[in-house]
C-alpha cells in the first residue's frame, strides 16, 4: 500500500476552498430575497420577506448559511425549502433571542434580531441541526 499521508498542506488547500465555497454561498443567500432559488433538494419557491431580510433556507435537514451575519434590529427569514413535509424551527440554543416556532414546508418566519454577539440556534424538532447567527452592531 503506498497511502500518501495527508499533509498540513493538504489541509491548508482543503480550507480555502471550504471558505471559497462559503464565500459564494452567503453571497447568493444573504444579500437578497429571489422568488425562486435552487436548493440541493430542487426549486424552492421562497415567499414574500421584508426587504432587507437575511435569508436562511432550511433543506435536507441543515440551514444555509451555516452562519448567518446580520445587522442588531435587522430582520432573519427562516424558510423551509425541504422537499417533503418535515416542519422545522430556529430556535436560539439560549437566552430566548428568538424562536419561530414551527415552520412547515414552504412557510417562512421573520424574526427580529436585537443586540449583538453570536446565536447558536437549533431545530427543536431536529436537534442535531444548528446553525449560528452573528449580529453585527
Ligand atoms: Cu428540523
Amino acid at each position: 500500500m503506498s497511502t500518501r499521508p495527508f499533509t498540513r498542506r493538504d489541509a491548508a488547500a482543503l480550507s480555502a476552498i471550504a471558505a471559497v465555497v462559503v464565500a459564494a454561498v452567503s453571497a447568493c443567500f444573504s444579500d437578497r430575497a429571489p422568488t425562486t432559488v435552487d436548493v440541493s433538494t430542487g426549486n424552492c419557491v421562497v415567499p414574500p420577506v421584508p426587504s432587507g431580510a437575511t435569508v436562511v433556507f432550511i433543506s435536507n435537514f441543515n440551514f444555509a448559511p451555516p452562519t448567518a451575519h446580520v445587522k442588531s434590529g435587522s430582520s432573519v427569514a427562516w424558510v423551509n425549502c425541504e422537499a417533503t413535509a418535515v416542519p422545522h424551527t430556529a430556535t436560539a440554543d439560549a437566552g430566548g433571542r428568538f424562536d419561530t416556532g414551527t415552520i412547515n414546508q414552504g412557510k417562512v418566519s421573520v424574526q427580529t434580531v436585537s443586540g449583538t454577539g453570536t446565536i447558536p440556534y437549533h431545530c427543536a424538532i431536529h436537534p442535531s441541526m444548528k446553525a449560528t447567527v452573528i449580529v453585527d452592531p
